[in-house]
C-alpha cells in the first residue's frame, strides 16, 4: 500500500465513531453463504466491510455478489414508504391508508367475482417462514385457491422428476461434501463457476483426486473449462443425449443389473424403450459426435462412484421433467445413489429454492411437501392452522398460467412478494399487458421494479439485512440467517406484511405472530410426518448445529446427510425407471429460414435474476453494465453481424436490441442472451409461452430467432 492510501486509512480509522457487525447470509444463490457486514460511521459517511464466516456448506468464502450485497441494501433507491398511485403517479401513504386500500378492494373484488378472483405470487427468495405464510395468507387470509411463485421457472422440472423417480425432492441426495469422493461427475446444463461460485472448491478437490468431469453445455462456459469431456449440446437436446448414453450402457453391459432388480420399478419398458431406439439417429439429433457421447456412458458407467449435476440447461424446456427423469435413469441404471460418491443433485438456484418449494407456495401444495389433493394431507393441515377442511381451496394453476388467467380478467386483484415478473415470465410482453389489466395490484419489493411501477400500490419490504428466518440451502441444509439491522425507513419485513393484510382482511387470529421463530414453530409442527419433515429444528439448533439437512422428524435427530441408502421413498421404497422419448410433447421452435438460430439464455457471474438488485450495486454492475449476444464469429459473418455493436434480436414474439460479442466458446447455431436486464434489452419479449405438460416450466434455453444490425430508425417504425 502506498504511503499515501496508509495516511488515508490511518485516518479513517482515527475518525472512525462507531461500528457495528450484522450476521447474515448473502440474499443471493442457493449456497447461502454466510457472511457478516460490518458498518462503520465516519461522521455523517458510512462505510462498509463484508466478511465471510465459517460455515459447513462453504467454509467462509464469498463469490464478488457476496462481498458486493450490501451496496443494494443500503441503497437510497430502497422504498422506504407504502407507494400509492394517484392520478397516474406514485405518492409515500401511510401504512394505515395502504392496508385500508388493500381492505377495500380484495374485499370488493371478491364480493363482485368470488374469492378465487384474487391471486397470490410469491417467491423462493424469502424465508421459509414467509414461504410457509403466503401460503396460508392465500388459503386461509384470502381463501383464494390460487397462488404460485417464481421457482416454477427455476426448479418445477427436478422438483417433479425427483418426487415421481425417488419420491422425494430434496436438491441434493447427499452432501457437498460427497463430491471429491466422486470418480466421475456429469454437469448436464449447470455453470456452477458463474452461478455458484462457492461451490467450485469441492469440484477443484474431486478433480485433484482424478475425477473425471463431463460437462453438458452448448458453450464451452468456465464450468466446461475444468472438464475432460465437453459434450456441446444442441439447444434442448438433452433427453436424446441421455437416451444415447444410456442405449450405450446396454451395449457395454454396464447396467446394474442386482440394483435394478432390487431397488427399481419399470426395467422392462425401459429396456425395451432404448432397444428399439436408433443410436446414431439420436446422437445426430444432440449436435454431438456419437464417439464423444459413448465415451461419456462408458467412464460414467464403468465408474465405481459417481453424480450427476442438473440445472436450469437441461430442465428449462418444454420436456424438462422427463428430460430430468432421463439423467435419474442414468444414475439409477448404474446404481450410483445411496451410498458414498454417488448420488443426483438439482443445482438450486435461489437463496431458499429448496425450501420456497416445500412449504406451500405451489398451487397444489401445503406445507412439508403435502398434497392439496390429499385428503389426509388436507385434514392434517386444516388442524395445524384450526379451519374445517371443507374451507381449504383446491388446486390453483401455475405461476405463467396465472398472468394468462389475469390477461382473461378472472383473476382481477394481485398479491405479489419478491418478484419481477415482467422481466423474468416468457412472453414478456404478455405479461406486461395481463397486469395492466387488473383492477388492483399490490407489489411488495426492495425497489420500484419494472413489475412494481405496474402496481397500484407498492409495499416497502425489509431487506436480507433486516429481515430473520431460515433459509433452506442447496444441500437440504436448513440455515438460520440472523438479522439484527433496523428496517430501512418504514420498510416491514414480509411476514409483516403478510399478517397485516390478513388482519385488514379479518383474518387477524390466524396470524398473530410476534417473531419468526414463531412462525418457524407452527411450520415445524405442518411439515411433521411429510416429506420435508422440519418437526426436529429449533431456532437454538440450527444456531448451535450451523443448520440441519431435513428430513429431521424429532429434537434428537441429527438431520439427513445421506438419502436413499437403504430404500427410495415411495411406499414399495423402489425408485422409478421411465422410458423418454427423444423428442418433446410439446414441441420446441426449432430454426427455420426467417428464425435461423437458436437462442438461449442464463445468467453472468455479476448479476442477480432480472438484476433490479445487482444493477443497484456499482461494483457488480460496472462488470456489465448492458446486456449482450454471444455469437460465434463463423456465424456473425454468415449473417453479417458486426462486433462490438448493438444487433437487434428478433423471435415471433418481438424483438430486443443487445451488444454483440464474439466467441468461438459457443455452438455455431446459437446465442446466447442472459436476462438481467429489462425494457428494450428483456430476452424474456422473445420467449415463447409453451410449457412444459407436466411441470408448467417454460422453455427459456431453446427458442429460434434471427440476429440483424441495429437500424433504430427502423424499428421505430415498426413499432
Ligand atoms: N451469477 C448468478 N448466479 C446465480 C443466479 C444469477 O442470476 N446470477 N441465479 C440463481 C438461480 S435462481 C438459478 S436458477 C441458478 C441457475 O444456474 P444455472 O442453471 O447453472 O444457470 P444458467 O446460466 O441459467 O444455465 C446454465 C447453463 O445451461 C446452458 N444451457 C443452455 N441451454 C442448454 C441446453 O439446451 N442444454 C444444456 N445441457 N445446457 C444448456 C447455458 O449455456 C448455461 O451455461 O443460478 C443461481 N445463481
Ligand atoms: N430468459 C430467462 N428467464 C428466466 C430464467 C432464465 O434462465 N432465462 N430463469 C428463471 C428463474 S430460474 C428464476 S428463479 C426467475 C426469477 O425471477 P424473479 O423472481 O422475477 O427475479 P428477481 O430479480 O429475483 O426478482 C425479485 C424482486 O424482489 C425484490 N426483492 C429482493 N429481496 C426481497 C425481499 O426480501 N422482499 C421483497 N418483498 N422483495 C425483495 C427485488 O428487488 C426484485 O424486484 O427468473 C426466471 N426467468
Ligand atoms: S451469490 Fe451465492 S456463492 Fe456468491 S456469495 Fe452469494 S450465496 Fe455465496
Ligand atoms: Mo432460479
Amino acid at each position: 500500500m502506498k504511503h499515501s492510501m496508509l495516511t488515508y486509512y490511518r485516518e479513517k480509522q482515527l475518525n472512525m465513531e462507531s461500528e457495528t457487525i450484522f450476521e447474515t447470509q448473502c440474499p443471493f444463490c442457493s449456497m447461502q453463504c454466510k457472511k457478516q457486514v460490518i458498518e462503520q460511521k465516519y461522521g455523517k459517511r458510512k462505510r462498509y466491510v463484508t466478511r465471510g464466516v465459517d460455515n459447513p456448506t462453504t467454509q467462509g468464502r464469498l463469490c464478488i455478489k457476496g462481498m458486493n450485497a450490501y451496496q443494494h441494501a443500503v441503497h437510497k433507491d430502497r422504498l422506504t414508504e407504502p407507494m400509492m398511485k394517484k392520478n397516474g403517479e406514485f405518492v409515500p401513504v401511510s401504512w394505515e391508508e395502504a392496508l385500508e386500500l388493500i381492505r377495500r378492494k380484495f374485499t370488493l373484488i371478491q364480493k363482485q367475482s368470488g374469492s378465487d378472483s384474487l391471486g397470490v405470487y410469491g417467491s423462493a427468495s424469502i424465508t421459509n417462514e414467509e414461504s410457509y405464510l403466503l401460503g396460508k395468507l392465500a388459503r386461509v387470509g384470502l381463501q383464494t385457491k390460487h397462488i404460485d411463485y417464481n421457482g416454477r421457472f427455476c426448479m418445477a422440472s427436478a422438483a417433479t422428476a425427483g418426487k415421481a423417480v425417488l419420491g422425494i425432492d430434496r436438491g441434493l441426495t447427499s452432501s457437498l461434501h460427497e463430491i471429491p469422493e466422486a470418480e466421475c461427475l456429469i454437469l448436464a446444463g449447470t455453470n456452477i463457476a458463474e452461478c455458484q461460485p462457492t461451490m467450485m472448491p469441492y469440484f477443484e478437490e474431486a478433480r485433484q483426486k482424478g475425477a473425471y468431469i463431463i460437462v453438458i453445455d452448448p458453450r464451452e462456459t468456465e464450468t466446461a473449462a475444468m472438464a475432460d469431456l465437453h459434450l456441446k449440446v444442441k439447444p434442448g437436446r438433452d433427453a436424446a443425449l441421455a437416451n444415447t448414453m444410456i442405449k450405450v450402457l446396454f451395449q457395454e453391459g454396464l447396467v446394474d443389473e442386482k440394483f435394478v432388480k432390487n431397488k427399481t420399478n419399470g426395467f422392462g419398458d425401459l429396456k425395451k424403450h432404448i432397444e428399439k431406439m436408433d443410436l446414431e439417429a439420436a446422437a445426430e439429433s444432440t449436435g454431438v459426435p456419437l464417439k464423444d457421447i459413448a465415451k461419456a456412458a462408458k467412464v460414467f458407467g464403468k465408474a465405481g462412484s459417481g453424480m450427476v449435476f442438473t440445472a436450469r440447461g437441461i430442465e428449462q424446456q418444454t420436456d424438462g421433467h422427463m428430460t430430468v427423469r432421463n439423467f435419474l435413469n442414468l444414475v439409477l441404471l448404474t446404481g450410483k445413489i445411496g451410498r458414498k460418491g454417488c448420488g443426483y443433485g438439482a443445482v438450486t438456484g435461489q437463496g431458499n429454492g429448496q425450501g420456497g418449494r416445500e412449504h406451500g407456495q405451489k398451487c397444489d401444495q401445503l406445507p412439508g411437501y403435502r398434497s392439496i389433493e390429499s385428503r389426509e394431507d388436507r385434514e392434517y393441515i386444516s388442524r395445524v392452522w384450526g379451519i374445517e377442511e371443507k374451507d381449504l381451496p383446491g388446486k390453483g394453476v401455475s405461476a405463467y398460467e396465472m398472468m394468462e388467467k389475469v390477461h382473461e380478467k378472472e383473476i382481477k386483484g394481485m398479491f405479489l412478494m419478491c418478484s419481477n415478473p415482467v422481466v423474468s415470465n416468457p412472453n414478456a410482453g404478455f405479461v406486461k399487458e395481463a397486469l395492466g389489466k387488473l383492477d388492483f395490484f399490490v407489489a411488495a419489493d426492495l425497489f420500484m421494479s419494472e413489475t412494481a411501477v405496474l402496481a397500484d400500490l407498492v409495499l416497502p419490504a425489509a431487506s436480507y439485512l433486516e429481515d430473520e428466518g431460515t433459509m433452506t440451502n442447496v444441500e437440504g441444509r436448513v440455515t438460520l440467517r440472523e438479522a439484527s439491522r433496523k428496517p430501512a425507513g418504514n420498510s416491514r419485513r414480509d411476514w409483516e406484511i403478510i399478517c397485516d393484510v390478513a388482519r385488514v382482511m379479518g383474518k387477524g387470529e390466524f396470524f398473530s405472530y410476534t417473531s419468526a421463530e414463531e412462525i418457524f414453530d407452527e411450520l415445524r409442527t405442518a411439515s411433521r410426518g411429510g416429506a420435508a419433515d422440519y418437526y426436529g429444528m429449533t431456532y437454538e439448533r440450527l444456531r448451535t448445529e450451523k443448520g440441519i439437512l431435513w428430513p429431521c422428524p424429532d429434537t434428537k435427530h441429527p438431520g439427513t446427510v445421506r438419502l436413499f441408502e437403504k430404500e427410495f421413498a415411495h411406499e414399495d421404497k423402489r425408485a422409478l425407471l421411465t422410458p423418454v422419448t427423444n423428442e418433446a410433447e410439446v414441441a420446441k421452435e426449432e430454426p427455420t429460414a426467417a428464425y435461423p438460430l437458436y437462442l438461449t439464455t442464463g445468467r453472468v457471474a455479476s448479476h442477480y435474476l432480472t438484476g433490479v438488485q445487482t444493477r443497484k450495486s456499482s461494483n457488480l454492475a460496472a462488470r456489465f453494465f448492458e446486456s449482450f449476444m454471444e455469437m460465434h464469429p463463423e456465424t456473425a459473418e454468415k449473417y453479417g453481424i458486426p462486433e462490438g455493436e448493438l444487433v437487434e434480436v428478433q423471435s415471433r414474439r418481438g424483438s430486443i436490441v443487445v451488444r454483440s460479442v464474439f466467441t468461438e466458446k459457443i455452438r455455431e447455431d446459437t446465442i446466447f442472451v442472459p436476462f438481467h436486464w429489462a425494457e428494450q434489452q428483456n430476452v424474456n419479449m422473445l420467449i415463447p409461452k409453451d410449457l412444459d405438460p407436466i411441470c408448467r416450466m417454460p422453455g427459456y434455453k431453446s427458442s429460434a430467432v434471427c440476429v440483424k444490425r441495429y437500424n433504430p430508425e427502423a424499428k421505430a417504425r415498426s413499432v
